[in-house]
């Protein structure tokens, strides 16, 4: 049987969770480049745009969306280990990071790859143009990428990135680096010694920006150098987890969160709860102003847009616009469905435990309309 084909590239973010999981589930895949030929015509007529990571499997079926991949292995039983954790805390905590690290994540990520043209400028051009068209002389395709890197560059204002927001941004991302240090220097996981759906979120910001682009891949070695060590270790094949002498390969017992674990629950409730507050908000009122939209009509309407307009909140002091993107609310939902999910003394025990860490909002902002996936695409639920 001929092996997966996951379409990504090093340096894109929603990548790097998808492969991660494939190489933590030793899954026999390669990876292509969206530039390769067969893109084309193995993708776009099924995904009908550019996107990735895009998953082909052995019988041709395309798979667009890191956590769409995910459960493609899940629903069928084919994993080494699942992404979601049994015991309740655990599992809610767990979706907590996957939303956070792939959503809530993403203004670190593009601040620290595109406002340090200094350090980072010569690589990105180098990487985007050598992924896209490998086929292209360097000289050449230098050209091309310098006007579409412009754009993205110019993607990091819709995230909220702006020169008045500059100094919170780093300020949390640097409180969130420490925290997430401490926690990484204690466990080789965030659940323990293997890695959960949480790990797979988290690995989406901070690999392929973060951990990867010159300038904040320096500051990680040199101011955390245990989550460093984390984002090798998600791209291992192995536990790769030395270090940890003896540690099994085993979720900590008891459903236990430890004390680290609940500092960085604490920033999420900080850090990314006015946001999700503003963009619950902001849906809900968009929703009441267009009541007549169909079953799965796409949330980002004929034309597929990410974001369906820009929310406020306050955050360090600061004012913050930034896009409203659908696809969050799709994350959200897995947290708010898992809780549902729950037995009533498990949800009890989960309850407890957002209580202490500031973070019970999270169940409770949900929208009148639920976002569903079709066809590798968002769409408004029925
Ligand atoms: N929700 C998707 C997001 C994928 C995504 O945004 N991928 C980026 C690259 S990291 C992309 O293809 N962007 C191209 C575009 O949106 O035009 C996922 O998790 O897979």
């Amino acid at each position: 049987m001929s092996p997966f084909t996951l379409y990504g590239m090093p340096h894109s973010l929603y990548t790097g969770k998808a492969r991660s999981y494939l190489i933590k589930q030793h899954v026999d895949f390669i990876e292509m480049t969206p530039g390769h030929p067969r893109y084309g015509k193995e993708v776009l007529p099924h995904i009908g745009r550019w996107i990735i990571p895009v998953m082909v499997t052995p019988d041709g079926e395309t798979v667009q969306d890191g956590t769409d991949i995910i459960d493609w292995f899940e629903e069928r039983g084919q994993t080494r280990f699942s992404a979601y954790p049994e015991t309740p805390r655990h599992l809610i905590t767990s979706l907590i990071f996957e939303l956070f690290g792939g959503e809530g994540m993403v203004r670190p990520a593009m601040h620290y790859r595109w406002n340090f043209d200094e350090v980072n400028k010569d690589f990105l051009e180098d990487q985007f143009g050598l992924f896209a068209m490998p086929q292209v002389a360097p000289e050449e395709r230098l050209e091309i990428i310098r006007k579409s890197t412009g754009r993205m560059r110019k993607a990091a204002v819709m995230f909220g990135v702006t020169p008045e927001t500059i100094p919170a941004v780093e300020e949390g991302y640097e409180e969130l680096l420490a925290k997430l240090d401490a926690h990484f220097s204690q466990h080789p996981y965030l659940l323990g010694g293997y890695p959960t759906i949480g790990d797979y979120g988290l690995i989406a910001s901070l690999y392929a920006h973060l951990g990867r682009d010159p300038y904040p891949a320096q500051m990680m070695k040199r101011k955390a150098p245990a989550v460093f060590r984390w984002t090798e270790r998600m791209n291992a094949h192995g536990a790769d987890m030395p270090e940890f002498l003896d540690h099994p390969e085993e979720l900590l017992p008891e459903d236990t969160i430890p004390a680290s674990l609940k500092a960085l629950l604490e920033t999420v409730a900080s850090d990314y709860l006015p946001e999700i507050r503003a963009y619950t908000a902001f849906i809900n009122d968009w929703l009441a102003d267009n009541p007549d939209l169909p079953a799965d009509a796409p949330v980002g309407g004929e034309k597929r847009a990410r974001a369906i307009g820009t929310c406020r909140f306050k955050w360090k002091g600061k004012e913050f616009e930034a896009g409203v993107m659908p696809y969050r609310l799709y994350l959200l939902q897995r947290i708010q469905d898992a809780f549902d999910g729950l037995p009533e003394a498990g949800q009890a025990s989960v309850k407890a435990l957002l209580s202490e860490t500031g973070l019970t909002d999270i169940l409770t902002l949900r929208t009148t309309r639920r976002v569903a996936r079709e066809n590798n695409i968002e769409v408004w639920a029925a």
